[in-house]
Parts: structure tokens; sequence; C-alpha cells
């Protein structure tokens, strides 16, 4: 599909970083350039908006090839791990089990870290918990946590924490979790200190706490620490 190919990598560099990540995950060439016959320049235009048009629109929904690698978006890697049971007798929606790290490139001026909180079970989400993975970047102490109220009802959030001093400063890029226990925060690398690919994350860790009143965090599990080297872009796509 070459001609459709060229349309959609020049169209979509400029316009759709989304796309684009899915075209670079389907192996369209970026700097792929093609000549074309005068007769073949208004064939080449209608193709490629009508191509678009349905493409772009599969793109959003899911991978259109989902065998290809994610090129970019890093697996994520195992910082530590965490005994299971031993959060009780707290609910196993705060028993942390793992905490990974990884890099999301796929937004331009807005490259991210990204967290994965791994808890036993999140099937029932407890009220009044915090989920926070930790980590330090140059002299200074960053969380992103998750937070649910009296009603289960979830938030997310980044801060700094000095000592025992937590302060919230604002939104994640994004948050979700999973009934299997899974938790993903993802937050603009320009948030927390700007740390470059080869830098290190010391002190990352998962702690679990329960909000008494919003002003004290009861320990429920916490987790070793250790230190994650954040990883470039993946080679495939610039
Ligand atoms: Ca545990």
């Amino acid at each position: 599909m070459p001609i459709a190919s060229f349309d959609l990598q020049r169209r979509i560099r400029f316009s759709d970083p989304i796309a684009r990540h899915r075209a670079a995950s389907m192996g369209v060439a970026r700097r792929r350039r093609t000549r074309f016959p005068a007769w073949g320049t208004t064939l080449f235009v209608a193709a490629g908006v009508s191509i678009l048009g349905a493409w772009a629109g599969a793109s959003r929904a899911a991978n259109p090839n989902p065998t290809l690698p994610d090129v970019c978006v890093t697996t994520p890697a195992l910082v530590v791990s965490d005994a299971a049971g031993d959060q009780t007798p707290f609910p196993a929606g705060q028993d942390l089990t793992a905490v990974s790290a990884g890099e999301d490139y796929r937004f331009t001026g807005s490259e991210r870290l990204v967290f994965i909180l791994k808890v036993a079970d999140l099937a029932v989400m407890p009220a009044s918990g915090v989920w926070r993975a930790r980590f330090t970047v140059g002299a200074t102490t960053y969380y992103v946590a998750m937070n649910s109220d009296a009603d289960s009802s979830v938030t997310f959030d980044y801060g700094t924490q000095s000592g025992n001093l937590v302060t919230s400063v604002g939104a994640l890029e994004s948050g979700t979790w999973a009934t299997d226990g899974t938790i993903t925060m993802a937050i603009a690398m320009s948030k927390v200190g700007n740390p470059p690919a080869g830098a290190p994350l010391t002190a990352v860790s998962g702690v679990t706490q329960q909000n008494v009143g919003g002003t004290l965090f009861a320990g429920v599990d916490s987790t070793s620490s250790g230190t994650y080297t954040v990883r470039a872009q993946p080679a495939g796509w610039l």
C-alpha cells in the first residue's frame, strides 16, 4: 500500500501524535519519499485522503497490527518486588507485590515516566486508600499516587515528599487501575526534574496507606527500594 503509506506518514507527522505512533507501529517509513507521474497525482490524493479517514479512526480504537512492537512505549521493567499477604489486617487491594517503571514517548513535548504498582487484587476498591510510587530525581523525592475516598472513588495526583511531609502538586498525565491489581500512572518528565535517558531514579519504592482525615497517612504495606535508569526512546521512531 505504498501510496497510502506515503500520504499517511506525511499528514499524520504534523497533525496527530497518536496516529503517528500507530503509523510507526505499522512500519510506515518516516522519511520515505515517492515520486509520482502527473497522471497519478489525483489518484494518489484521493486514495490517500480516503484511506486516511478510515485508518485514522481505526487507529484510535486499536493497534491495527498488535503483532508489531509498540516502539514508542518501553516495556515496564521490574524495580522491586514485595511479599504477598504482608498487609494484614488491611485488604488485599493494598497488598503491594511489585513496582515497575518505564517510559512513554508517544507524546511529542510530553515525554512521560510510567510507574506501575501491582497489588494482590482490586476486585474491591478499598476506601480511603493511598497507593504511592516514590522515586528520587537529583535531590528531590517525588511521588505519583492513586487515592480513594470514603466512597472508594478514585483520583490520581503527584507531588513531593520531604521526610514525612507530603505535598501534592497536581494531576498526572494519566492514571488507570484494573481489577487484577495493576495500577498504571504516567507523569510528564518535565514535572519531575526532566531526568534524561541514562539518569538514575533512586529510592524507587511503593507504599500503601490509609488516609485518616486527609492529614495522617497510616502505613499499610511498603516495598524495599531500588534504582531505575531512564531508558531512551526505542529505535524505530525519531
Ligand atoms: Ca506485600
